[in-house]
């Protein structure tokens, strides 16, 4: 565009933009001059609406200015209680090894002093190629192919001011069937310090989930766009400021970076042969070292009680996986416990109908075990209820349990040489077997004895003869009468 015409049409808009405001200024006259001619009392109520709008805008501008307080970091439990409940599991013949290593690892690394800064990200961002970036003579591996980091490693470095700084390199996440490898990845970000998440393009739904998880941990975070040499300045720059707005302050800062990486062109000669060019790019990462040195310099003691809180958090949500294993377990215990003793039950019956009566004791006994095991407090009356509402269900689906009874004895030949009543026997082991999953799977979701839920699990549950239950039901139903 030539400078006269720039020079016209800058003359223009001051013109339009000196035109508008005398013609506002015209308008708020005339305004304020009919608001003058009006009856006092309506320029008094005029006013004080007036003025009432103007106390709302203001009220509401200043909400939306407000200093917003930083979200509070994960609640994590404190480390006496976690070891409390890690020795509760072991004392119970749980597997807490590993548990108990990540507690000497916190340790560890406390006592050492060392930053420690892991990159994380999903697979092929480029996270290795960046820790070869940030370490000179690092040995890191890789490739164009998703899933080339394995394991965790670390790789001794120095921060820009000099400090000595550990960098993870940790599998990628989002790999087909790698969902060993992203928890392992998981637990290093939160065994670190500081975390630079690495992204190659605007974030997905799960990358922006994954900066998110990283957030609610209150460590210095830094968001890495990897791969900028692909873009211009003016990408850069949109990319930069698109995530800026829609990670919704969850960084600490947002960089623009190359890690490098190997490129590959086929370059034309003088003779005009070609020939095909495998080289390193340069690497840029300023942006991110100094973010990084900004983020890290209160040192491994200051950023220390902020790693201890999100490797207590996460221990705190393995442990709670170790001890909802634990408990299912037992809940299969006690399921079999009474639904062998309801197998006897159903052959020791001297009358008509005082089977009914020894199974009631049972059923009883067999909801309040399970309360029991997951601590839910149950009253006699809601046992009662539960238990009313569980013989109706049977009544109406005896055919189907004599049907699944009927089709084991055949399955099973063996059961029939146990003598007459086995039929009888068999459909009680199953009526408890379902009644106790029922009930199990329902108090470890909710918490509480839901008789609506545990109804409808025990319907399902009394017709479903998948997998080898019925075979394993069988084989209860023959140790329980060879025993008795
Ligand atoms: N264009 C470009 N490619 C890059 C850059 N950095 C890495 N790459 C390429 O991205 C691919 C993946 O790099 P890796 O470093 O193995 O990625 P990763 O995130 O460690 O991958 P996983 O270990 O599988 O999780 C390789 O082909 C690299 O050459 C970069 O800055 N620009
Ligand atoms: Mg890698």
């Amino acid at each position: 565009m030539s400078r006269r015409l720039r020079l016209l049409i800058a003359a223009i808009g001051i013109a339009a933009l000196a035109w508008l405001l005398l013609a506002t200024l015209e308008r708020g006259l005339a305004l304020a001059q009919r608001y003058m001619a009006l009856p006092e009392a309506l320029r008094w109520l005029l006013g004080a609406v007036l003025a009432l709008l103007l106390a709302g805008g203001v009220a509401v501008g200043a909400w939306w200015l407000r200093p917003r307080k930083p979200r509070a970091p994960v609640a994590a439990p404190d480390r006496p209680s976690l070891e409390g409940r890690l020795a509760a599991l072991r004392d119970a013949g749980a597997d807490t090894e590993e548990l108990r290593s990540e507690l000497g690892e916190l340790d560890r690394r406390r006592l050492g002093g060392r930053l420690y800064i892991a990159v994380f990200g999903e697979i092929s961002t480029g996270k290795s190629t960046l820790i070869g970036a940030l370490v000179p003579g690092a040995a890191v591996r890789s490739d164009a192919r998703g899933g080339t980091t394995r394991d965790v490693a670390h790789y001794e470095g120095t921060a820009p001011d000099g400090t000595a700084w550990a960098i993870a390199d940790v599998p990628g996440t989002a790999e087909a069937d790698g969902d060993a490898r992203e928890r392992m990845a998981r637990e290093e970000a939160l065994r670190a310090h500081a975390v630079v998440y690495v992204c190659a393009g605007d974030l997905t739904r799960t990358q922006g989930e994954e900066l998110r998880w990283l957030g609610d941990f209150g460590k210095p975070l830094v968001l890495a766009v990897n791969k900028a040499d692909q873009w211009d300045d003016a990408e850069r720059e949109r990319i930069t400021r698109h995530l800026r707005a829609s990670s919704g302050g969850v960084p600490d800062a947002v960089v623009m970076l190359s890690a490098g990486g190997e490129e590959r062109f086929t370059r034309r000669l003088a003779d005009g042969s070609t020939e095909d060019v495998r080289r390193q790019r340069k690497p840029e990462v300023g942006g991110l070292l100094d973010a990084l040195a900004r983020l890290v310099a209160p040192g491994a003691a200051s950023l220390e009680p902020a790693r201890e809180n999100a490797v207590l958090a996460g221990l705190h949500d393995r442990t709670a996986a170790v001890e909802q294993a634990q408990r299912a377990a037992d809940a299969e215990r006690i399921v079999t416990r009474y639904a062998r003793r309801a197998i006897v039950g159903a052959m020791a019956a001297v009358a008509p109908g005082t089977d009914l009566v020894i199974q009631g004791a049972l059923a009883a006994g067999l909801v309040r075990a399970l309360a029991d095991l997951y601590g839910v407090r149950v009253t006699d009356v809601e046992v009662e209820a539960l238990l009313g509402q569980v013989r109706m269900t049977f009544r109406t689906g005896t055919s189907v349990v004599l049907a699944v009874a009927g089709n084991a004895l055949k399955a099973f030949p063996g059961l029939g040489t146990l003598g007459g009543g086995v039929l009888h026997a068999f459909a009680y082991a199953l009526v408890f077997d379902s009644l106790g999953k029922a009930l199990a799977a329902t108090l470890a979701e909710r918490h509480q004895l839901d008789q609506a839920a545990a109804g409808e699990r025990l319907r399902d549950l009394l017709g479903d003869t998948r997998g080898n239950r019925l075979r394993q039901l069988a084989e209860l139903t023959s140790d329980a009468l060879r025993d008795r």
